[in-house]
């Protein structure tokens, strides 16, 4: 049978919709793929944190710009987390549900890429 199974990670158990489950009425306007599978207590949204990573190239003023545009900060927060990372090699802009965490790191990346520089941005669960 053909089955599409959603990945969205704050949903524990897949949601899987049966393609022959069409419970289309005579109008036919219904939805096709009725969620075959639900939660009666859905989860709360799982969270991730956005980390910056360190390297030798990109410039200290440049990773504090992208701290205060894309993650709210102002320049002493942003300077101080750039600090942690620029010492430590890591650290955590910020937590947020999984499709803005993402977000937010394709924003980092392709604003680094535009600009030439290395700077690196990922996910990790909270
Ligand atoms: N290490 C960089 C430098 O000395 C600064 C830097 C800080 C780069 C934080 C990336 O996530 C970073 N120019």
């Amino acid at each position: 049978m053909n089955v599409r199974v959603s990945f969205r990670p704050d949903l524990s158990v897949p949601l899987r919709c049966a393609e022959g489950d069409d419970t289309r009425g005579p109008g036919g306007d219904d939805q096709i793929g009725i969620a075959t599978k639900t939660r009666a207590k859905p989860k709360k949204p799982s969270q991730f944190k956005v980390l910056m990573l360190n390297d030798d190239y990109t410039p200290m003023e440049f990773v504090v710009m992208v701290l205060k545009r894309f993650f709210h900060m102002d320049l002493e927060q942003a300077t101080r987390v750039m600090l942690h990372v620029h010492q430590r090699g890591v650290g955590v802009c910020g937590v947020y549900p999984y499709e803005i965490a993402e977000t937010k790191v394709n924003q980092v990346m392709d604003f680094a890429r535009q600009n030439q520089h290395p700077l690196q941005c990922t996910l990790e669960k909270a």
